[in-house]
């Protein structure tokens, strides 16, 4: 079974997902070791990995390093045309679909293409939305583009349905890294109303009510980052609150 065959499969039967994201520059192999121990006792289904920068050129090293110790899929997530590895097993191949730069849209994909072909890496075409979380992120910084304004469910739906009128496979609404507002469950029930694409969702979500709270808005995976960075044992309670909510939706269904 293919990565997305088991994202749609999952999306299919209401069964939630976890993802953990790991910044190659950010992280230390000590605390790589305490964060994969957690993952695998806590049953987190996607290591999601990348950043907006990578300065120490540790990608090939960290997505090692995760395959050697765990059976946890290994997805990237990246932030530049440099950070592709075919030490992981599949990539989220970006399509910056809230944003008007056409590098981000289409240009980086075509200088890229063949590259990933080569690595042999799933591939999982992703309209990326950058949704406002309250502060300047490095995202929008470094692709020059707005974000979508938290309150503004109708721009996001509309963006959502052209993502998935293009074709693509995958939404991943994001209020960046360390937001300071998490997207709003509104704004995510909205979405899930108006297509039917697995949906991620990440971006300043540091606490298992507020992780259950965006699965029970609709979405299918639940993306954390930094909390887990400062917090590692963080893991077990935010994947409880995430897959119980699996089990609520099969048991009232
Ligand atoms: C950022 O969605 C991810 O792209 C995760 O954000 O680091 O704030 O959890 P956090």
């Amino acid at each position: 079974m293919t990565l997305y065959q088991d994202i749609t499969s999952d999306k299919s039967k209401g069964i939630k997902k976890l993802a953990v994201l790991i910044d190659p520059d950010k992280v230390k192999l000590t605390s790589l070791d305490k964060t994969i121990h957690h993952a695998k006792n806590a049953n987190v289904d996607l290591f999601f990995i990348g950043g907006s920068m990578i300065l120490n050129h540790r990608l090939d090293e960290v997505v090692t390093a995760i395959k050697e110790r765990c059976n946890i899929p290994v997805l990237l997530f990246p932030g530049s045309t440099f950070q592709i590895t075919d030490a992981a097993d599949g990539l989220l191949f970006l399509s910056l679909i809230s944003g008007r730069n056409p590098e981000l849209l289409i240009g980086k994909h075509v200088i890229t293409a063949p590259y990933i072909r080569e690595a042999g890496l799933e591939v999982l075409s992703t309209g990326y939305m950058l949704i406002d979380g309250g502060r300047a992120t490095s995202v929008s910084y470094i692709s020059n583009t707005l974000p979508i304004p938290h309150d503004k469910d109708d721009i996001a739906v509309s963006t959502a349905m052209a993502g998935e009128m293009l074709g693509l496979k995958m939404l991943y609404l994001d209020a960046g890294s360390g937001a300071m507002r998490s997207i709003s469950s509104s704004m995510i029930s909205a979405v899930r109303k108006a297509v039917d694409l697995p949906m991620i969702v990440g971006g300043g979500i540091r606490n298992p009510e507020v992780a259950n709270a965006k699965v029970k808005a609709g979405a299918d995976i639940v993306v954390v980052g930094n909390a887990f960075e400062s917090d590692p044992e963080l893991i077990i309670d935010m994947s409880v609150a995430i897959h119980q909510e699996s089990a609520n939706i099969s048991s009232s269904s």
